[in-house]
């Protein structure tokens, strides 16, 4: 059988199924960039290959999804996190007019060129460790110009890079100055204004919101919900982070793809979101830099079947990080996730989380060739390391 790019003599963690769908003698074929073969070598076809690249042992696991950042944004928080240092709470500091909305007027006084130009530097970071596909949310314009600015400067990042990446509308992030003491009118102007603009310039593949006591409430929340559904698009929510609102099951209830962070997250929540099939997305980079201690209820997940994914919450404020490697760590360290979960956490999980179960997120016949070869000699490396970059090679859509 004739085909584009064969790569042999490499063990595969296909993540098909349940754990990692460990390979010990694999290879993976794929033409016009989809994989037509990822499987044991002894089972492969006669391949015909254009280009066939010897692996010399190394895993290839799916290309890395980071299906939560914050990526776009302009300036920075290091002064914040300096006041943090000396005692300054993450509230406190967006209560006195820093936190989101100091990062929305860096934001808004950006040019589009500029957003694209500051966030290739941490797009570049995670592609260097594998990330073939990216989720970048918008929400730190909160008016739909800047909107609709962040949303273009995340797709060019998907045409400057050879990176998938899928957008998120989070005009519901923080309440603009312009609409002090109206959340209400903020939440309708997003409503029936700014996110269908932004929708119909087909800049939007799922809307999410802030639903905490600092961002907005549940009915709220559900407002945007219900305004996302009228257009077709799916629903994520940032849900139990700093408090418990019952976001998660709200969201679960409108189908949600994923409920994010989750620290503060009870068993109706769990209930809810195992009935739906929403993924869970734990982000223990946010979780280690606010100094959080609220764990998020990884064992009630566990026994519910809920899907985890994790993820870097790339963002200014809460979790400037750049390394899904490290996240995988402080899942494990910090949650207590196993290796199987934070991998299935960046790829078949992650995936999930973005409605793309059917494109990426695993090794399969049909999926888009997104592959990351590594220099380890087994998988747990992966997640053990902490700041060492053992990726030999990284393939999306076959190249
Ligand atoms: N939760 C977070 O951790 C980030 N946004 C959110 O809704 C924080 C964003 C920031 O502080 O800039
Ligand atoms: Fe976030």
């Amino acid at each position: 059988m004739r085909c584009d790019r064969l790569w042999k003599d490499a063990r595969l963690a296909t993540m098909t199924g349940e754990g990692l769908g460990v390979v010990e003698r694999g290879v993976v074929a794929a033409i016009d960039g989809r994989i037509v073969y990822a499987g044991p070598a002894s089972d492969a076809p006669a391949f015909d290959a254009q280009h066939a690249i010897g692996c010399d042992g190394r895993w290839i696991t799916p290309g890395l999804i980071d299906c939560h950042t914050h990526l776009v944004h302009a300036g920075d928080r290091a002064h914040e996190f300096e006041l943090r240092l000396v005692g300054a709470s993450y509230e406190e500091i967006a209560r006195a007019g820093g936190g989101i909305v100091s990062t929305m007027a860096a934001t808004r006084a950006a040019s589009e060129a500029d957003l694209v130009g500051s966030a290739l530097p941490r797009l570049d970071a995670l592609i260097a460790e594998g990330v073939t596909t990216v989720e970048i949310k918008s929400g730190y314009g909160l008016t739909r110009g800047d909107e609709m600015k962040m949303l273009r400067a995340a797709r060019t990042l998907g045409v400057a890079r050879a990176v998938r990446v899928r957008t998120s509308f989070l005009g519901a992030h923080a309440l603009p100055p312009e609409f002090a003491g109206d959340a209400d009118g903020y939440i309708a102007a997003l409503c029936h204004d700014m996110l269908p603009a932004a929708a119909e310039a087909g800049l939007v593949d799922a809307v999410d919101a802030f639903c905490e006591g600092i961002g907005f409430c549940a009915a709220q929340t559900a407002r945007m919900f219900d305004a996302a559904q009228r257009l077709g698009l799916p629903v994520k929510l940032h849900a139990e982070q700093l408090s418990n609102l019952h976001g998660a099951q709200l969201a679960a209830e409108a189908g949600a793809l994923s409920a994010d962070h989750l620290e503060h997250l009870d068993a109706d929540g769990i209930a809810a979101m195992a009935k739906a099939g929403t993924v869970a997305t734990l982000l223990p980079g946010a979780f280690y830099f606010t100094r959080e201690t609220n764990v998020p209820p990884v064992d009630g997940l566990r026994a519910a079947g809920v899907p985890i994914a994790i993820a870097t919450d790339c963002n200014p404020g809460t979790s400037p990080l750049t390394s899904l490697l490290l996240a995988m760590n402080m899942g494990a360290t910090l949650f207590r996730l196993t290796v199987e979960e934070c991998l299935a956490g960046v790829t078949r999980n992650a995936a999930r989380a973005l409605g793309l179960m059917g494109e990426v997120g695993t090794l399969e016949a049909g999926k888009s060739c997104d592959l990351a070869i590594w220099d380890v000699e087994r998988p747990a490396e992966l997640v053990y390391r902490m700041g060492l970059n053992p990726l030999h090679a990284r393939i999306w859509k076959g190249l």
